[in-house]
């Protein structure tokens, strides 16, 4: 044997790409995974024997805001329960952000996160602001945390691209100062117009500067607001659809039948990326309906029939827009599972599947997720048989690998009872 096993995961059942294995041994050397198989006799340095225990790779949060993340009721409650009374009660509580503020709260997220076996996260951070800190202080916590969590920064104008001067500017200094990817939020510019310009300058800087594109887009439940497809367009135009994420696309939900059929087909050709998160938008949406109130949210189950790639996303924990949250993405795929309709056997494996690998695909993680010989050592054991019981049991995070090393664990409650029933 050329390489000395550190680290030695004993029957633990595969869940990946939508199969379960039989129990296997994984072996694993620095930061590599070096083999697996049925029985592997070997020693390693540290042992650990999983009994069955489900092992998979690292859930994936593909949609959060880091630099809002614990300022629920700061400066004041969201009343409304509305995106648009959200914005301004960030737009208020930005004044007094610093670079230390951000930090903080966000590797408080992250490590809430990672405990729960989240390894790989998409941030969005705001570059409204002038002085570009919400972007400083994500792009410093993405170094930070970089042995033990990735972070991808997205540049992201919350109150719009050409509704204040100076933004158009500093999406385009978000690229230079190293931002991962590139954001836009078109159905909140002044008009249709606006909203369409500011998708096509998205994707020239995108071009420019070689990012990725992840857009709030059409989070609204009017069935007019219609930039899903000038994102679409543009994909197929620049042949960038897997690089390309459109995220909310909760007026999806809301447009007639015959012309979200004919989206879809052009959807299937852009092949782009959603993300949905049903958390924030089951709240968020519908607040203007009487009854029947609709559920807000994008059309999950469809999109994923029809073969796109769908993740699932937080997208807030405790913030102006939604005070609840934490940060398990079994809550997420909960949520997703009720609020689509996704009770079938195959949809409910799906959902796990929205956490994890499909997130992978939105991030365009590529070689550097899943569990295979000679790939990064970073998965996660669930104290669960398999998927759905993991679901069921929304099932604790036992053992979390982070670049071949045991990070964090956690025992599940201990119930005791005091007389016998
Ligand atoms: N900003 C936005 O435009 N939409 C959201 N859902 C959040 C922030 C959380
Ligand atoms: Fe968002």
């Amino acid at each position: 044997m050329a390489y000395d096993v550190s680290l030695l995961l004993q029957q633990g059942r595969i869940f990946q790409h939508g199969q379960l294995s039989e129990p296997m041994d994984i072996a694993i050397a620095g930061d590599t995974i070096r083999a697996i198989a049925p029985h592997l006799d070997l020693t390693a340095a540290t042992t650990l024997p999983l009994a069955g225990q489900l092992v998979i790779p690292p859930f994936v949060e593909s949609h959060i805001h880091l630099d809002s993340v614990l300022t629920a009721g700061q400066p004041r409650w969201n009343q409304s329960g509305t995106l648009f009374e959200g914005i301004e009660i960030w737009r208020e509580r930005k004044q007094s952000l610093t670079v230390e503020d951000i930090q903080e709260r966000a590797i408080a997220a992250l490590k809430i996160q990672a405990s729960q076996g989240v390894l790989f996260v998409r941030t969005h951070a705001d570059v409204s602001d002038p002085t570009l800190t919400p972007l400083h202080g994500l792009l410093s916590v993405r170094e930070a945390v970089k042995d033990w969590i990735t972070v991808q920064v997205v540049a992201f104008p919350q109150d719009g691209i050409y509704s204040h001067p100076g933004t158009v500017e500093r999406l385009e200094e978000a690229m230079k100062l190293g931002a991962d990817v590139v954001g836009g939020i078109p159905h909140y510019e002044l008009t249709r117009e606006d909203g369409v310009r500011s998708v096509k300058y998205i994707f020239d800087l995108a071009e420019t500067y070689d990012r990725l594109i992840d857009i709030h887009c059409d989070e609204i439940d009017d069935d007019q607001s219609r930039f899903l497809e000038v994102i679409a367009a543009e994909a197929i135009r620049r042949d960038m659809g897997d690089r390309v994420t459109a995220s909310h696309t909760t007026a999806f939900g809301s447009y007639n039948n015959a012309y979200a059929f004919k989206l879809m087909g052009f959807l299937r050709r852009a092949r782009i990326n959603f993300v949905s998160n049903p958390l924030i938008n089951l709240t968020l949406q519908g607040r203007m309906d009487t009854y029947p109130k609709r559920r807000g949210l994008t059309r999950v189950k469809e999109l994923w029939q029809n073969g796109l790639n769908v993740s699932l996303g937080h997208d807030c924990i405790q913030d102006p827009w939604y005070c609840l949250g934490t940060g398990n993405l079994l809550d997420v795929a909960l949520m997703a599972v009720h609020a689509c309709q996704m009770t079938g056997h195959d949809e409910l494996q799906a959902c796990v599947q929205m956490v994890t690998e499909n997130g992978a695909r939105t991030l365009n993680l590529h070689h550097a997720y899943g569990i295979a010989e000679g790939q990064p050592a970073n998965l996660v054991v669930l104290d669960a048989e398999d998927a759905i019981a993991a679901l069921q049991h929304r099932a604790t995070a036992r053992h979390v690998i982070s670049q071949g090393q045991p990070l964090v664990s956690t025992t599940p409650p201990q119930v005791t009872w005091q007389q016998v029933v």
